[in-house]
């Protein structure tokens, strides 16, 4: 199955009747700066459907896009950005955490994000349990892997796919669009 339209509804900055509509969602989560944005774009094949940036915190509301007229991709901002004001930072985080935990929606998807390179943070980690724990149907996607030598690429996977154990973990480079058929299959069917 292929994304043959997609388009940008609205930004929520909380509950929204469009959340409540029927059609299914999936959210996109991670670190700030890991990608999120850039990976819904390659997965839509348009350069800047979601806004993207080098500087952690851009996006900084709940970005909904219409996929192929039946499902939503949400675009949510990242944890653990800096350059942001204290206030700021912590009404994210409360609309973030209710949109995630407590507004009991039920996501077709949830799809972690993680620095391939990197590997998975202590923030990663602490995310992953709250949605194992909640029974989220996750998804890991290991992104920029562009950024791994050759060399090492096969032992930084093993090594990832091993603290996600029984959850799927995606390979995955936004920036050479490597991934986007399996991914997408995954998030489509
Ligand atoms: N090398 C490389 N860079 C990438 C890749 N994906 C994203 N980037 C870069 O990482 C930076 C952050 O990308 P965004 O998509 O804005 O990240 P985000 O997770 O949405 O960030 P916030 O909205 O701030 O939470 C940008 O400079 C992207 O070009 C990738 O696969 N490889
Ligand atoms: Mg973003």
């Amino acid at each position: 199955m292929n994304i043959k339209s997609a388009v940008f509804v609205k930004s929520a900055i909380g509950t929204d009747d469009l959340f409540e509509n029927g059609t299914p969602q999936v959210v996109f989560i991670g670190r700030s700066n890991v990608g999120k944005s850039s990976v819904i774009n390659s997965l839509v094949n348009q350069k800047s459907l979601a806004k993207t940036s080098s500087m952690p915190g851009r996006t900084q509301q709940l970005n909904v896009f219409l996929i192929n007229k039946a499902l939503y991709f949400v675009d949510i901002p990242g944890y653990g950005f800096a350059n942001i004001p204290e206030k700021m930072r912590l009404q994210i985080h409360k609309m973030v955490s209710w949109y995630l935990f407590d507004s009991n929606y039920v996501f077709k998807k949830v799809v972690l994000i993680i620095d391939a390179k990197v590997g998975p943070t202590a923030d990663d980690l602490d995310i992953f349990e709250n949605l194992e724990r909640e029974n989220k149907d996750v998804v890991i996607v290991a992104n920029k892997i562009d950024k791994i030598k050759k060399s090492e690429y096969e032992a930084q996977m093993q090594e990832i796919k091993k603290v996600f154990n029984n959850y799927k973990v995606f390979p995955f480079s936004a920036e050479k669009k490597t991934g986007v058929g399996e991914l997408t299959e995954e998030l489509l069917k």
